[in-house]
């Protein structure tokens, strides 16, 4: 892919070979390059603030610091980033008394630089815990642990973040609580109140940041995603009848090609609507591991469920940015958890292993175009 710049200095190059343009006759006149399509003007980021919403992605903040291309495409896409892993409790904290802010702060001030907003992920899990937690995390010390962390972590940024995911992927149906809580650490050590905890502390931390709950597995047509879906509803009344400071909900949107999405999905965010909160879809990407290894077959249900999803979800106006997970083929979780039984690797990104847009590219932007604006 060449950038804006290289294109049209193609352009002037080919022009100074040509010499004395200006004695030829308008007609002949040396043809201009064709505009790059895809960065400025043509960006995700472009077509999605045209549209009233934000566009942006998840970013491997080591990859960032040494691997230029994929920092210039973040800079021509992405308006909003989030730290893949930096800023999750394993990578930030070592030990119980260690921080490791290096990539964290890496990633506010590369968004600062360039004008994008940040969003934080995550403040409270029941993965990517260090491996100190289990030994040293008790029933006595765990809300403590849990507040002080917060204020730290969220205080560092505080008044610099878009939004905040404070809890994440809190609801396990199959754990069998009447209340559809997951079995965490945290649901052990502190109740089924250290939701609340955490948002309590967010908010006290950082006012500005929108503060949101974080859940995958709610976007299907199927029985698993409607359990969910309403045991994630449950949940956001809950703590909105008990005014704790939610702001959001997030649906990462980890899709799988040719499954079928459609109402559900839209009833869960007119009900998150109807409960004065906003939503992002904040992990988006499509896996091809139910489909065969040719490529453009994998293109295109893709695009056509990066398209058909996006559809739906940005016909509701509450929907207010839009993250993949990640931007480019390169760099995707994918290809490790679960990846495709031949091992191929995931065709899942707008951008592909060489950084050129993908099919799945220009149907986002398709449907950044068709939101209506009110
Ligand atoms: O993409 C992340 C991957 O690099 C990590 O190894 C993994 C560890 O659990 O987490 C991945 O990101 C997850 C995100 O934090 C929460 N939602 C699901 C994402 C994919 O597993």
């Amino acid at each position: 892919m060449k950038t804006r710049r290289e294109f049209l200095g193609a352009g002037l190059a080919v022009a100074g070979l040509a010499g004395c343009a200006k004695h030829l006759p308008l007609r002949t006149a040396t043809p201009v390059a064709p505009p790059d399509l895809t960065t400025g003007a043509g960006s995700l980021k472009a077509h999605a603030a045209a549209r009233g919403f934000l566009y942006g992605c998840a970013v491997d903040v080591g990859l960032l610091a040494k691997d230029e291309a994929y920092a210039r495409l973040i800079r021509e896409q992405a308006n909003i980033v989030v730290a893949e892993n930096a800023m999750k409790w394993g990578p930030l904290r070592p030990t119980i008394d260690t921080f490791h802010f290096e990539e964290a702060d890496a990633l506010v001030a590369f968004a600062e630089q360039n004008r994008m907003k940040v969003r934080g992920h995550n403040l409270c899990w029941h993965r990517q815990l260090p491996a100190w937690f289990a030994v040293e995390a008790t029933t006595a010390n765990a809300r403590e642990l849990l507040a002080a962390h917060i204020a730290q972590v969220a205080g560092r940024y505080a008044g610099r973040m878009h939004s905040w995911d404070v809890v994440n992927e809190a609801i396990l149906t199959t754990d069998g609580r009447a209340d559809g809580l997951r079995d965490s650490p945290w649901l052990k050590l502190v109740g089924p109140d250290y939701i609340e905890r955490a948002f309590q502390a967010a908010r006290t931390a950082d006012p500005q940041a929108l503060l949101v709950y974080n859940e995958y597995g709610i976007e299907a047509e199927d029985a698993a995603s409607e359990t969910k879906r309403a045991a994630v509803t449950v949940l956001l009344r809950r703590l909105k009848a008990r005014h704790v400071p939610l702001d959001a909900v997030g649906i990462q949107a980890h899709l799988t090609a040719g499954r079928k999405y459609g109402a559900g999905l839209m009833g869960f965010i007119a009900a998150a609507r109807g409960m004065g909160l906003q939503v992002m879809l904040t992990e988006m990407d499509v896996n091809d591991r139910e489909w065969p290894a040719d490529e453009a077959i994998r293109d295109g249900v893709v695009a056509d469920c990066y398209g058909g999803f996006l559809d739906l979800a940005l016909a509701d106006p509450a929907v207010r940015a839009v993250l993949t997970w990640g931007i480019t083929d390169r760099r995707t979780w994918l290809n490790g958890e679960g990846a495709r039984p031949d091992k191929l690797p995931e065709r899942c990104l707008p951008f592909d292993q060489k950084d050129a847009p993908t099919k799945a590219f220009f149907a986002m932007r398709k449907s950044f175009d068709q939101r209506r604006i009110s």
